[in-house]
Formats: structure tokens, C-alpha cells, sequence
């Protein structure tokens, strides 16, 4: 529904090539409602946690060293059908494979630099959210432009 959240992430790569803008600006202009955000330097242990499920895969480690490779900005937003909506802008998770106009398909190449993270389910985007955030950095603003976005 409206009020389905999901958690994003701009990963280092994606700071340090200054992309937080653009991926803001993809996610504002599409209408979606900023509630939480914040510049993390994350810790292995929450990145451990974060991607437990890869845990076997044998990019782990490499995963969770280029994870921690620099601050990432973490985000929450909300909005109809967000996390399934989100993971469309994002595209594919090889972005040999994600289309143009998808933030993966225009902004990067390999796999291991893929710039963003999205919550593939609402489930896993409930976990995401509480592992990243505390109650208290999540915000409920007024949702002024509601009616301009949804019958
Ligand atoms: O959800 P998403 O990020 O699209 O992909 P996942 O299958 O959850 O993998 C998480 C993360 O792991 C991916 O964004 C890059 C990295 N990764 C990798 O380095 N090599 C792979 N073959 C698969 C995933
Ligand atoms: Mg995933």
C-alpha cells in the first residue's frame, strides 16, 4: 500500500562518484516520501548481518570488504508499492543486464560496483530498516502532495 517502506542504499562506489544526487533526485521526482536518511560509515558486523542470507556465496568477502570500503548514505522511503517499484529503478543486479534508464543500466558496469542497494521484499525491507535505523531517525512528515499522487 501507500504506506509501504523500503530500505535504499547509495554504496561507496556510489558516494565517491558522487552519484547520492541523482539517485535522491530519481526517487523524489517519481514521488515516493523521504523518511529517514544518513551518511554511515557501516561496520562488518552490521554489513555481516545486512547481507546474512550471501553469507555462502563465494563473493562474500569481497562483498562486505567493498561494502566498507567508504560511508555509504542510507535511506528509507515510502510510497505505493515501494519496494517493488524501487527495485525496478534500480534494475538488475549485474548491471551488464539492467536496462538503460534504470539507475544500474546508466551509472555503472560490474557486478561488484553496482552503486545502490534496494530490499528485494517487504519482509526483508522491515529487517533492513530496523538493522540500519533506529525508531527515532525515521521520520512521519506531512505528506503534503499525497493528493496530487494518488486518486
Ligand atoms: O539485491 P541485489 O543487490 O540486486 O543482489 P543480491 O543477489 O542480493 O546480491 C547482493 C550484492 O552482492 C549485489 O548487489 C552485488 C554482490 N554480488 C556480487 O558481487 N556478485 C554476484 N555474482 C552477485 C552479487
Ligand atoms: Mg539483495
Amino acid at each position: 500500500g501507500v504506506y509501504e517502506r523500503t530500505f535504499i542504499a547509495v554504496k561507496p562506489d556510489g558516494v565517491h562518484r558522487r552519484l547520492v544526487g541523482e539517485i535522491i533526485r530519481r526517487f523524489e521526482k517519481k514521488g515516493f516520501h523521504l523518511v529517514g536518511m544518513k551518511l554511515v560509515q557501516p561496520s562488518e558486523p552490521l554489513l555481516k548481518e545486512h547481507y546474512w542470507g550471501l553469507r555462502q556465496k563465494p563473493f562474500f568477502s569481497g562483498l562486505i570488504e567493498y561494502m566498507r570500503s567508504g560511508p555509504v548514505v542510507a535511506m528509507v522511503w515510502q510510497g505505493l508499492d515501494v519496494v517493488k517499484m524501487a527495485r525496478r529503478m534500480l534494475g538488475e543486479t549485474d548491471p551488464a543486464d539492467s536496462l538503460p534508464g534504470t539507475i544500474r543500466g546508466d551509472f555503472c558496469m560490474e557486478v561488484g560496483r553496482n552503486v545502490i542497494h534496494g530490499s528485494d521484499s517487504v519482509k526483508m525491507a522491515q529487517r533492513e530498516i530496523s538493522l540500519w535505523f533506529n525508531p527515532d531517525e525515521l521520520i512521519c512528515w506531512e505528506n503534503s502532495s499525497q493528493p496530487w499522487r494518488y486518486q
